[in-house]
């Protein structure tokens, strides 16, 4: 059996029709030019290799990536002996899935904080929605932060959404110290039993130093408060902003403690392949993919899902 169709196979039948609803602009991009190159390309030359570059870059898995798979493509077709194109799709799918990485979100027995961060507009509070929706589900006792206090508009958007989602939501007042509003809700939690305490807070530039060190604060005050450091730290980024993300989660990574990405937006965007890139590049796992902007639709990620939902027409 095919590589692709095993993935297809295995895949969680739940959430199948969300990825492939969510991935179809990048299937569209991403699979659909597969399927081109393999229908007019037949021999395996140097014009199939350039027209299958073409089709990562369309999809925004980005030079260096791409120029890496291609490569480490034209090394096992020549050690395998490779005399078909169909079958150097398939290796090339496995490339992809050997570089790019799960996430086991940590939930302990012990309170399980889970912290959001990234840039202005990427999905932090939407998605700190859609998580606490997710573990609410599943019979947790969750609350959100509004650690965001510098607009007094983010806090009443988390609110509505905690409303909406049936969880309680703690807010500072007014440009409180966004560190002292999460040592406030550090308490609350452990005074409250909360399994899990989901902190959402203030788009950042990854280039603004003093709003990167008030990160590190955040970190710190968590450890000082509840015992030991915040289990969860997730990075918001929007794929629509393709190579973007990437040079924002770099930022990122180089300044503050990161666990896994969240990937928001992938239902309006082409852009999906950046997902190869975060994975090969900077070796950093997807914890969750925003597929829309309801309130289940945030997924946990799955890389045989996501290589099933980017190559839909490939068997
Ligand atoms: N289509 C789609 N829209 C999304 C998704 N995730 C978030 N959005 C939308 O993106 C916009 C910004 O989302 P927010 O959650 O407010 O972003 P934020 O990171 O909290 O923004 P700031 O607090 O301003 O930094 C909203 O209109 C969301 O509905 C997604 O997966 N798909
Ligand atoms: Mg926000």
């Amino acid at each position: 059996m095919s590589l692709f169709q095993r993935i297809k196979d295995h895949f969680n039948k739940k959430n199948q029709n969300a990825y492939f609803e969510g991935f179809k602009k990048t299937n569209d991009k991403f699979g659909s030019g597969l399927l081109k190159l393999l229908s007019s390309n037949k021999n395996i030359d140097e014009s199939f290799y350039k027209d299958l570059m073409q089709v990562l870059i369309e999809s925004d898995v980005g030079l260096e990536t791409s120029q890496f798979l291609l490569n480490q493509l034209k090394k096992v077709v020549k050690q395998k002996n490779i005399d078909n194109t169909e079958q150097v799709i398939e290796e090339l799918g496995q490339l992809i899935l050997d570089n790019i990485h799960n996430y086991d979100v940590i939930i302990e027995d012990r309170l399980t904080v889970i912290l959001m961060v990234g840039v202005n507009g990427s999905g932090k509070t939407t998605s700190t929605a859609k998580l606490a929706h997710y573990y609410k589900n599943q019979g947790k006792n969750v609350m959100v932060v509004a650690a965001d206090t510098f607009r007094a508009a983010a806090v009443k958007q988390l609110q509505t959404w905690s409303e909406r989602v049936g969880v309680p939501c703690f807010a500072g007042t007014e440009n409180q110290d966004p560190a002292s509003v999460v040592v406030d809700a550090c308490r609350e939690a452990i005074k409250a039993n909360v399994d899990i305490l989901i902190i959402d807070t203030a788009g950042r530039l990854q280039t603004k130093v003093n709003l990167m060190q008030e990160l590190q604060k955040v970190h710190r005050v968590i450890e000082k408060i509840i015992g030991y450091p915040a289990q969860n730290s997730f990075l918001v980024l929007d794929a629509s902003t393709g190579q973007n993300a990437l040079s924002q989660a770099s930022a990122f990574l180089d300044s503050s403690k990161i666990n896994a990405i969240i990937c928001t937006k992938m239902d309006g965007t082409a852009k999906g392949g950046v997902i190869i890139a975060l994975g090969h590049s900077l070796k950093i796992p997807v914890a969750f993919v925003g597929l829309g902007e309801g309130i289940d639709d945030l997924k946990e990620f799955d890389k045989d899902a996501y290589l099933a939902s980017i190559t839909q027409g490939l068997s």
